[in-house]
């Protein structure tokens, strides 16, 4: 599925008969540099995450267990998606609000990110994303 708010990439497979491996490199999967990685998982029953916009962090998410439902938003059109495949990851560009919603008990959510952790670069505030988004 291709739309211009959900962009996702297929992670190439290196899978045998001994079972699955999946790869993102720089240049495949990754079209920036990795400076970190983190994973969500453990999340309780009927919690919903995100509800925030990056202004300038690029990430690549893959769902590597489970399932879990992302919704972007550019303040003007909002689309979502299951991500339930560690063969395919989103890619989350800067200026899009984000909401992680419906995970699964077994969800593992594995983000690659193109910066350190930086409380500067998050807009936590919807009608101030909205604001910014729409300048
Ligand atoms: C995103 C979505 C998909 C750190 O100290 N370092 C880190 O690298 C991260 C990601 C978070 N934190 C701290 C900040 C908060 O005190 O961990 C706490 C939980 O973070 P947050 O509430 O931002 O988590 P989510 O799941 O709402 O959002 C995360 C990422 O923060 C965000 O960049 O795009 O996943």
């Amino acid at each position: 599925m291709a739309s211009e708010l959900i962009q996702l990439v297929d992670i190439p497979q290196r899978g045998d008969f001994r079972g699955q491996l999946s790869v993102a490199e720089l240049g495949g999967a990754l079209p920036f540099p990795v400076r970190r990685v983190y994973w969500i998982h453990g999340t309780k029953p009927g919690v919903s995450r995100g509800f925030h916009a990056h202004m300038e962090l690029r990430q690549l998410c893959v769902c590597v267990a489970g399932s879990v439902r992302l919704s972007l938003f550019d303040g003007r059109r909002e689309e979502s998606v299951i991500l339930d495949s560690s063969t395919r990851g989103l890619l989350i560009g800067p200026g899009l609000w984000r909401e992680m919603h419906d995970f699964s008990p077994d969800c593992v959510l594995m983000v690659f990110a193109d910066a350190e952790y930086d409380e500067a670069d998050y807009i936590r505030d919807r009608e101030q994303f909205i604001s910014h988004a729409l300048r």
